[in-house]
């Protein structure tokens, strides 16, 4: 105390749970500022393992900068030593993280002798509280990543930007996370390092604390180096819309054609980011043992990268040849082509498989199916068409999946008529409409007939009951979109939509 007054400086020192001080630190008149805490990674543990104790000058107490060290560090303690001038009494302020709502619990100044009996006990137990509110709150299985999902915007509706967060929640957890929480901010400016305001990600920091999350999601695609930012300011691993759902289809590649997509498009990914990291890291880490990987290392990682893309591209190329041979016997065949498209989960493969009596996988999660399968439909009077199902559709599909997926989405060409299937039990379903839409623009397919079948309609007893206005609200649509009615599971309510076919294809019969 007496050395920082004299030099009129802040000085701190970090000690470590073995007692030992593992930093020392001097600051200015008003602060200081912690290093990085390298040799302390947090790794999987709540705290750090580090007690901050620092002498304040002006008899101030903890300020916001100590409380957001403590916050964002995730240190175990924070002590502000302060002594009236002239005085040699000391006193003490502590403040550590808690389950309290706020994060932390603050305790009143006390004369200095005391924080000698504040000791590792009092961490120990407050980590394992920290540790028992976690367990109390959560079911996850063993091993299961859980997260925090985070969506920022400054222009938007709420409910737009909460609707795709709840989507976003669909993907975590068909990507098997479980979500802890949310959080949504919409502030007028974007903060280009961070996205979210650097206030609000400390409270996201003290609330994955809190509950126990390793990761945090994004709605939005984050840039390279915001990636980095975060995950350096918060210690957490950052994810991605787009990223989620490229891990999504890798996971569910089974095929080859599938497989091969899939890792062109993640290396496509992947590739602008080697790049951002290898010439960041070996700025900023220069010096003896904090080298990044080397450039030449990573010289060469992007080229066995690039490497690999031309060959997965070769690859892809052979497969599509296979694949257009098929096609054009089909096409030759003269045999009209229908192919479901839709958001994903709308009911695609279940309706190929009540059409045709086939067993094309189906499940309760986005992206079943990343593969086309054709199957030929027989209608009466020996009549035939051939009904494709392939890769459901989303918000912000990844540009470099659409990439990828181009080849499998290229057969969609030769359709002569794309039955638009609509979960019309979604709540979304309306904006869902629209974004297949736009992806089909985008693919030049819109010039294709479009047929429109509002799909789950059993769900919609229920809901009638449940919530008459959102019910009116799918009747209209389905008058607005002439749409036909169907439920996929239940077979005989697909009449309609074979005699609609019929008509549509064979006008002139009966
Ligand atoms: N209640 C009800 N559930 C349905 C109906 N049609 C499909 N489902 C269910 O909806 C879920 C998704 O069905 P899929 O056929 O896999 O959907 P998809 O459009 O092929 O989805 P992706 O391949 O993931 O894009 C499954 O759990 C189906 O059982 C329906 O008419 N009524
Ligand atoms: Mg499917």
């Amino acid at each position: 105390m007496e050395l920082s007054q004299e030099l009129r400086r802040q000085l701190g020192i970090l000690i470590n749970r073995q007692g030992s001080v593992a930093y020392v630190i001097v600051g200015d008149e008003k602060g200081l500022l912690i290093p990085e805490l390298k040799d302390y990674p947090l790794g999987r543990k709540r705290l750090r393992g580090l007690r901050l104790i620092h002498t304040h000058l002006k008899n101030e107490p903890l300020s916001e900068d100590d409380l957001t060290d403590l916050k964002l560090l995730r240190l175990d303690l924070i002590a502000a030593l302060t002594a009236p001038a002239g005085s040699q009494r000391v006193s003490v302020q502590l403040a550590h993280l808690s389950s309290a709502p706020s994060g932390i619990t603050q305790l009143a100044p006390q004369p200095f002798d005391r924080l000698v009996g504040y000791g590792s006990d009092e961490i120990a137990s407050l980590e394992k509280e920290l540790e028992r509110a976690v367990k109390l709150q959560t079911q996850a299985k063993e091993g299961q990543e859980q997260a925090i999902l985070i969506s920022v915007r400054a222009a938007g509706e709420r409910r737009e930007v909460e609707d795709s967060l709840a989507e976003l929640q669909e993907l975590a957890r068909t990507a098997g996370v479980m979500v802890l929480d949310s959080f949504i901010q919409l502030p007028r400016k974007l903060n280009p390092r961070t996205l979210m305001g650097e206030g609000k990600l400390q409270e996201v920091v003290i609330r994955a604390l809190q509950r126990g999350a390793s990761l945090l999601i994004f709605d939005q695609e984050l840039t390279p180096a915001q990636v980095r930012a975060i995950s350096a300011m918060t210690e957490l691993k950052v994810l991605d819309r787009s990223q989620l759902i490229l891990d999504i289809f890798a996971r569910r590649a089974t095929s080859l054609d599938g497989k091969v997509q899939v890792e062109l498009a993640q290396l496509k990914y992947l590739l602008p980011r080697l790049t951002g990291r290898g010439t960041q890291m070996s700025r900023l880490m220069g010096g003896i043992g904090g080298r990044g990987p080397g450039e030449t290392k990573l010289e060469t990682d992007r080229r066995r990268i690039r490497d690999r893309i031309t060959a997965l591209e070769r690859e892809l190329e052979e497969l599509s040849r296979g694949r257009e041979q098929r096609r054009s016997r089909r096409v030759k065949a003269g045999v009209p082509i229908i192919s479901i498209v839709g958001y994903t989960n709308a009911g695609k493969s279940t309706l190929l498989n009540a059409l045709t009596k086939s067993e094309v996988f189906t499940e309760n999660l986005l992206f079943a199916t990343l593969d086309t399968s054709s199957r030929r439909l027989r209608l009466p009077r020996d009549r035939e068409v051939i009904i494709t199902d392939t890769v459901g559709f989303i918000r912000s599909l990844p540009k470099s999946l659409m990439g990828a997926f181009k080849a499998t989405l290229e057969e969609l060409r030769d359709a002569d008529l794309l039955l638009h299937l609509v979960d019309a039990s979604n709540p979304r379903f309306e904006d869902q409409i629209r974004q297949v839409r736009a992806i089909l623009e985008e693919l030049e397919l819109d010039t294709i007939p479009e047929l429109v079948v509002f799909n789950k309609t059993d769900q919609l007893e229920p809901l009638k009951k449940k919530d008459t206005v959102a019910y009116l609200r799918v009747k209209q649509a389905q008058m607005r979109y002439k749409a036909i009615s169907i439920s996929a599971v239940q077979r005989p309510t697909l009449q309609p939509l074979l005699e609609e076919l019929k008509r549509r294809f064979w006008p002139e019969a009966d």
